[in-house]
């Protein structure tokens, strides 16, 4: 997408500008990338003013501050204005939220933990969520008392979790439920002990660069422009692929659709291709891939090779026959 339309739509979304740039990366199509926090050893550590979005909503919001001193790293987030708003439900598209790009290797259940504080216990709860769900194993996590504190805890009784299924890159997701809150820094991991994280807790994870082109090229091939049969084993493949990222990098080549040549630039010609041996309908298969490495599924074509000269067979006079009085 183009980033002027992308920019067009977060402000008809009332997004902050200083949440443009990981949203234009994640969307422009000519990019493929995003930074994220890299998750290591069941472990990722976030500091809440690193997010990567931010989402007002319903005149409220999330503002960095550093007023509340004891913070780790640069400073907090407080849900504003505190108007003494609760979002218990309803809050993936009613409360202001921010948002944090997570690059898992590790799947599985995460134990959440979060380091906040609360002015008043009418301003010390957040939900939290992945990937735009809010599930109800992480929401209404509370309380937070009037210093720093990390919890666990919920309303629910039960610590908070976030189920993680596949590896790669993930959205991590707080949303205000009572306004006045302030969050510091985020701790997911698979352990489930009970000891939270001391002081500031561990250092924030790092910042890694990610794919996000995740989807193969499409592509077709024919051999000889089409031709049904030729005399030659060596034919000329003519290749058409396209790729969501806009470039086609590297396409392979096969008689078999098992194993493949090396991998080579791609290009829409490819001369010189020998078929398989011997007479008979010879298939060429042809696999294509983006720049990220997404390798596409072989097409093929088919061409049948007659390679044997035509046979002539004398019937008359019969095999073995003595000719005579023939013209001199
Ligand atoms: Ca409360
Ligand atoms: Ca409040
Ligand atoms: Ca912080
Ligand atoms: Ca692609």
């Amino acid at each position: 997408m183009d980033q002027r339309l992308v920019i067009q739509k977060l402000q008809r979304f009332g997004m902050a500008a200083a949440a443009f740039t990981a949203f234009i990366i994640l969307e422009d199509s000519s990019v493929w990338a995003a930074q994220a926090f890299q998750e290591a050893a069941g472990k990722v550590t976030m500091d809440a003013e690193h997010y990567d979005q931010r989402v007002p909503r319903n005149s409220q919001d999330w503002a960095p501050k550093t007023t509340q001193a004891g913070f780790a790293g640069t400073g907090y987030m407080e849900a504003y204005p505190n108007s003494a708003i609760t979002k218990n439900t309803g809050y993936v598209t009613g409360s202001p939220e921010l948002a944090y790009n997570v690059q898992f290797t590790t799947t599985g259940t995460y134990y959440v933990w979060v380091r906040g504080a609360g002015p008043t216990g009418n301003d010390d709860s957040i939900h939290m969520g992945l990937d735009g769900a809010g599930p109800a194993s992480a929401d209404r996590i509370s309380p937070f008392s009037t210093g720093w504190t990390w919890t666990q805890a919920t309303l629910d009784a039960a610590p908070a979790t976030l189920v993680v299924s596949t590896p790669g890159l993930h959205t991590v997701h707080i949303w205000m439920r009572e306004d006045g809150v302030r969050v510091d820094k985020i701790h997911l991991r698979t352990s489930s002990s009970a000891t939270p994280p001391s002081g500031m807790g561990p250092a924030e994870s790092q910042r890694v660069t990610v794919n996000t082109d995740l989807i193969a090229p499409t592509g077709s091939m024919s051999i000889n422009n089409g031709a049904a049969a030729t005399n030659n084993l060596t034919v000329t493949l003519s290749l058409v692929a396209n790729d969501n990222s806009g470039a086609v990098a590297q396409m392979q080549a096969s008689n078999d659709g098992v194993s493949f040549m090396p991998a080579e630039p791609y290009s829409p010609i490819k001369p010189g291709w020998t078929l398989a041996g011997g007479d008979g309908d010879k298939k060429v298969y042809v696999k294509f891939a983006d720049a990220a490495g997404n390798w596409s599924v072989p097409v093929n074509d088919t061409i049948t090779l007659d390679e044997t000269p035509p046979q002539l067979t004398i019937t008359a006079p019969a095999d073995g026959a003595i000719i005579t009085g023939g013209t001199p």
